[in-house]
């Protein structure tokens, strides 16, 4: 809840051309957010982020995110957009902001925790990760009347970080401001009421940013030190999930590009611990005012044998792909590794694409795998208002050009077409890179694409 006063402003265009120019992490760069909560589902990496596109750059500035977005990865390198999964009021009438969310599965149902603001906790529901999510209870779950909060001083009663343990006992933990401000609360198995008052836990330097994983039998609760402790993330370990925490030692830094407050998320992605958190390295490149307008990273996180965790080594590209792109499945063109200048919007009839598209705009798409060799390429496209093309070129943005496809509306009412193009003989894993041509201004929004044999 740190805050600058900065007062400098910046046009809608300058941003896009200086966020172009950034490299392969942060890991997205087409949208400002912050406050990662990681769910693992199905060997794919869920991150719902409080949405600092919706905090002004002009004035004061201030954290206004009323929606969470969420991006998801089964290789760590090719990121989709699933764009807004919630947001308030329309998901929860009594709620006005929505910020550093959590969630979990259970039996089924995906469960998505929140701060309004730093006044209250609520939760929201939804049948699939992706949304949309919306409220049960019409109130919030966590009020500073609920048993067990208060006493506490000064306490910001958001950062909610749900934990299921291994017999079922779900846990909310919470709070913020103070060392002996962190709240655990048990929940009902149905997820939406808690079972009990909550317990009164101390952390050193306590700041914000709960969170709780379990490693061979051990309880971390990580969170974020106060600015005097410099905002590293530091942990405690126990052998249970509400007692007995003993500090262990700092998981990582204040990553470099950040400059101000710090947010973590752990989780362990097919065998291996990540730590996926904000920095402000976007603004900071495109000029512009950073402290509402943060961007997320991840790094590899490691437990030692004695149960310690190594002190995290912050990365500009430091993550392996852990799964090739399979080119002759239909890919969402919201999923990609890097851009430049796009944007992504939800389409009329749900789902998401790439719009914004300006000439030389592309999107790079990492470890696409052609051992089977493609030898055509297929894409859907929507809004088609101008002719145009998009070029193929593998591995650099003057990598060889192996296919074009030419973008062209054909009759006046339709309003999406799929385009195809004979492609050279592709072999091999390559880097693809889908360089946007035109003589307009957004002449067309992307929406899938493939590749075939023939
Ligand atoms: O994004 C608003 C607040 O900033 C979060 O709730 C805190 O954890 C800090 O990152």
């Amino acid at each position: 809840m740190v805050k600058n006063k900065l007062r400098v402003s910046i046009t809608f265009c300058s941003l896009i051309i200086a966020l172009g120019a950034l490299a392969d992490y942060p890991i997205v760069s087409h949208r400002f957010l912050a406050d990662p909560g990681a769910l693992v589902y199905k060997d794919r990496v869920y991150l719902y982020c409080s949405n600092d596109d919706e905090n002004p750059t002009t004035g004061r500035g201030d954290y206004r995110m009323k929606s969470i977005v969420c991006i998801s990865s089964n290789d760590l390198k090719n990121w989709t957009d699933h764009g807004i999964v919630f947001q308030v009021p329309e998901g929860a009438s009594w709620a006005s902001r929505s910020w550093a969310p959590s969630a979990v599965e259970r039996n089924g149902h995906f469960y998505l925790y929140f701060g309004n603001g730093g006044n209250g906790i609520g939760v929201a529901m939804s049948d699939s990760p992706t949304g949309p999510f919306t409220d049960p209870i019409g109130k919030p779950l966590i009020e500073t009347k609920t048993p067990g909060v208060m006493p506490a001083e000064h306490m910001w009663l958001f950062d909610p970080m749900v934990f299921i343990d291994d017999d079922g006992q779900a846990y909310l933990y919470f709070g913020g401001n103070g060392d002996n401000n962190v709240r655990v609360i048990k929940l009902n198995p149905d997820m939406i009421s808690v079972n009990g008052s909550a317990i009164h836990m101390t952390a050193p330097n306590f700041f914000e940013a709960a969170w709780m994983h379990k490693n061979n039998g051990i309880y971390y609760f990580s969170y974020s030190s106060n600015p005097s402790a410099g905002m590293r993330i530091d942990y405690m370990k126990s052998s249970h999930p509400t007692s007995g925490f003993k500090y262990g030692g700092v998981v990582s830094l204040q990553p470099p590009n950040n400059h101000n407050n710090n947010h973590q998320a752990i989780f362990k992605l097919k065998g291996n611990w990540y730590q996926a958190y904000h920095n402000r390295i976007v603004a900071e490149k495109a000029g512009i005012p950073m402290v509402y307008k943060r961007n997320i990273c991840i790094d590899k996180i490691q437990h030692n044998i004695d149960g310690n965790i190594d002190t995290m080594i912050n990365t500009i590209d430091g993550l392996q792909q852990l799964l090739n792109i399979n080119p002759f499945e239909r890919i969402e063109a919201e999923t990609f590794c890097k851009n430049n200048g796009i944007k992504t919007q939800t389409k009329e009839m749900g789902g998401m694409e790439v719009c914004n598209i300006d000439n030389d705009d592309y999107i790079m798409v990492k470890g696409v795998d052609f051992k089977k060799g493609a030898r055509a390429f297929e894409a859907k496209l929507s809004n088609i208002q101008n002719n145009g093309t998009i070029e193929i070129r593998l591995d650099s943005i003057s990598g060889i050009k192996v296919g074009v496809l030419k973008v062209e509306k054909s009759e006046i009412e339709k309003k999406t077409y799929l385009l195809n193009c004979k492609t050279l003989k592709i072999k091999k894993i390559h880097d693809v890179y889908f360089i946007f041509k035109s003589s307009t201004n957004d002449p067309y929004h992307f929406d899938w694409w493939k590749f075939t044999k023939k």
